[in-house]
């Protein structure tokens, strides 16, 4: 007789190490907190599904039924030809420039659709359509409309007098609305550039026609059996990504105009902004426009009274990714966390609503809002999830206070609802957020002498190296925050300030460094003592991530202020992305490069199976726009990088022996630019 063997025992799914997923306490407190509940996050999925090695090398087509077609390396490398094909015959560097451009168009499509809604908002408003906004900062609607082709004054009676505000409004909305799908002539944007950058841009064919267009030329080309050449295919790609670039600059533009442009203000950053005793509400997402209202209806009598009612002190409203940004810049609403952080969020009981609209939100909410009272909303007609695991209540700028009261009711009343064991982690910091060009120039020149002078100044004289972008997601294939943090210490450490956006932004607030006082901890001596002088801190906050173009923005003031050379790629500044997971980090990517600002990234580039594709990516490039990409994971290494990019610059602009303290006037600094 046989032996019937025992069923072996179901093998327990192996679970995220709290210390390796993150360095930050608070995440790994609730890591621990969601295993002792079993809860599965994004940290523990990280530990059990493997990348596909082939994916990660971008060598992998799908774009016809033939296929999916791989194209594996050869462990040994490539000898001689490179005989590698799909069986169209598509090359590496082909199928990796189709997959690179394809994320390219996907970033492009969520930047410039979240510009296009925001537009769309802005033209309702300046038709007297949605009552609920109105145009907050004029000042910012008068100094843009010009660049939107719309005159601020009119001739009456011989003399130029100010045009109507709802006049201008309802001009620049239209000039807005026309950039996603004008005929003739090339978007807008690119014509706040300098003149060098502009006529390159020209001469390459890689204005972007308009915004719409290029998406979906890439859509085309990189359909089977249309565009087989790599260099053509990144050449729509840079032409797609400045489109990028353009829909999130109007994106930035309106929000400032409706919701007021941002200045420097006081706020906390991580879990422990949430509050025991109060109804916790999260925003969660990318477009403001909701948000805007749901702070608006947080702060009623009528809703804090209802709060009241149902025994809590109050409500506290705190957000997740750039929605939180958003609000952050302009209201002062903390950041509960980034992007690795929105499971956990609900894992601590206390969170009584989370309202998404689009981009950035894990499927997996839904199962972990399941486990608690917490309610989770849909917002946006683009972004459901299956019922009835979340709320929908679609938004409409028509309506808008209407249905964002009615969120935070459905939120105050589920406070009853929460169970009794609520566990938020203490951990949070200060933050000081808000940083706009508008009010840098301030900062750096006063009320009536806003300029960029006294930043040229200071490079120029060594006190400050260079200015580094340090912006970007989390990606749970490295530990949350960590190379993001080492990258920027790294960098401020050796006198480069940092500018921020994003999940960089909220990683930067949750570990300290947006408090001028960490300048005397942190910096080198030289940005030390201009963080002093000043009175900010050696990391600027400059908002959500379709806000990189105020980065953009302050990098082409530089070179305006002069003494910097005459245009983006003279003059030391360099691009990073550590630990980048999205496409629109993609999109951003090459919209930096093609600006002529050398930009490297965290972790990996799909484009290692092509080693022609990614030369050209990496070295290239370099003929074309005067800046590369680069990829380096070992966070020291990758800040080293940026530096010996701002030195060369810096020799280049022959300020690199003018690290002892020479004054600049005027007549030095156009000698160094003849
Ligand atoms: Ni940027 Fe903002 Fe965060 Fe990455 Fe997602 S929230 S738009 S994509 S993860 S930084």
């Amino acid at each position: 007789m046989v032996e019937k063997k025992a069923p072996a025992a179901k093998k327990a799914p192996k679970l995220a190490d709290p210390i390796e997923a993150s360095v930050d306490k608070a995440t790994q407190k609730m890591i621990v907190r969601s295993h002792e509940l079993g809860v599965e996050t994004i940290f523990d999925r990280a530990v059990t599904m493997k990348q596909c090695n082939i994916g990660i090398q971008g060598i992998c087509c799908k774009n016809c039924a033939m296929g999916p077609c791989r194209l594996p390396l050869p462990k040994a490398g490539i000898e001689g030809e490179d005989t590698r094909k799909g069986l169209c015959g598509a090359t590496a560097n082909t199928i990796a420039a189709r997959n690179f451009i394809r994320m390219i168009a996907g970033g492009a499509a969520a930047h410039s659709d979240h510009g296009r809604t925001v537009a769309e908002v802005f033209l309702s408003v300046a038709r007297g359509e949605s009552t609920d906004y109105k145009i907050k900062d004029p000042i910012k609607l008068i100094q843009i409309a010009p660049s939107y082709g719309v005159d601020t004054k009119v001739e009456v009676d011989g003399e130029m007098v100010d045009r109507d505000i709802s006049e201008i409004a309802l001009e620049v909305a239209e000039a807005a609305m026309g950039e996603w799908g004008k005929v003739g002539s090339h978007t807008l944007i690119p014509k706040h550039f300098p003149e060098a950058r502009y006529e390159r841009w020209k001469k390459l064919g890689v204005l972007p026609r308009n915004i719409d267009r290029e998406i979906v030329d890439i859509m085309h080309r990189t359909h089977m059996g249309v565009d087989q050449d790599y260099k053509n295919l990144m050449k729509q790609g840079a032409r797609a990504a400045l489109a990028d670039m353009s829909g999130s600059w109007i994106a930035t533009d309106l929000q400032d105009v409706m919701f007021g442009t941002p200045s420097p203000l006081i706020s906390e950053a991580n879990l422990g902004v949430m509050k025991q005793d109060h109804v916790n509400i999260i925003v969660h997402g990318h477009e403001p426009v909701l948000s805007e209202m749901i702070v608006a209806a947080a702060q009623s009598t009528e809703m804090m009274e209802l709060a009241n009612k149902v025994g809590a002190k109050g409500i506290q409203l705190s957000g997740i990714c750039c929605t939180a940004n958003e609000v952050l810049q302009r209201h002062g609403v903390p950041n509960a966390g980034n992007f690795l952080q929105q499971e956990l969020a609900i894992i601590t009981g206390a969170c009584d609503a989370m309202v998404v609209d689009v981009q950035c939100v894990f499927q997996n909410l839904a199962n972990v809002a399941k486990c608690f009272h917490t309610k989770l909303f849909t917002t946006h007609p683009m972004a459901k999830m299956e019922q009835p695991n979340a709320i929908h209540i679609e938004f409409d700028e028509h309506h808008a206070m209407e249905d964002a009261t009615r969120i935070v009711t459905e939120a105050v009343e589920n406070f009853k609802n929460r169970g009794a064991d609520v566990q938020i982690p203490a951990e949070k910091q200060p933050q000081v957020a808000g940083f706009s060009v508008e009010n840098i120039k301030y900062h750096l020149g006063g009320t009536f002498r806003g300029t960029f002078y006294t930043l040229n100044d200071n490079i120029i004289n060594g006190r400050i190296r260079g200015v580094a972008g340090v912006v970007g997601c989390n990606n749970a294939r490295t530990q949350h925050n960590s190379i993001h943090l080492a990258v920027i210490k790294e960098l401020i450490k050796n006198d480069v300030l940092v500018l921020t956006t994003g999940c960089g932004g909220i990683t930067a607030a949750m570990d300290g460094l947006l408090q001028p006082d960490t300048a005397a901890a942190y910096c080198g001596p030289g940005l030390a003592e201009i963080c002093e002088v000043v009175g900010i801190p050696p990391v600027l906050h400059m908002g959500s991530c379709v806000d990189n173009t105020r980065i953009l923005n302050a990098a082409i003031e530089v070179v305006k202020a002069g003494g910097m050379g005459n245009d983006l790629c003279d003059w030391p500044v360099a691009g990073s992305a550590p630990e980048w997971m999205s496409e629109k980090a993609i999109a951003i990517g090459q919209y930096v490069v093609s600006s002529g600002i050398y930009t490297v990234f965290g972790g990996y580039l799909p484009i290692d199976g092509a080693p022609e594709f990614k030369k050209y990516l990496t070295e290239g490039m370099d003929e074309l726009y005067g800046a590369t990409w680069d990829v380096e994971a070992d966070p020291i290494k990758h800040a080293h990088k940026m530096i010996a990019h701002i030195d060369k610059k810096r020799a280049e602009l022959g300020i690199d022996k003018a690290r002892e303290r020479v004054l600049m006037d005027m007549a030095d600094r156009q000698a160094l630019e003849a």
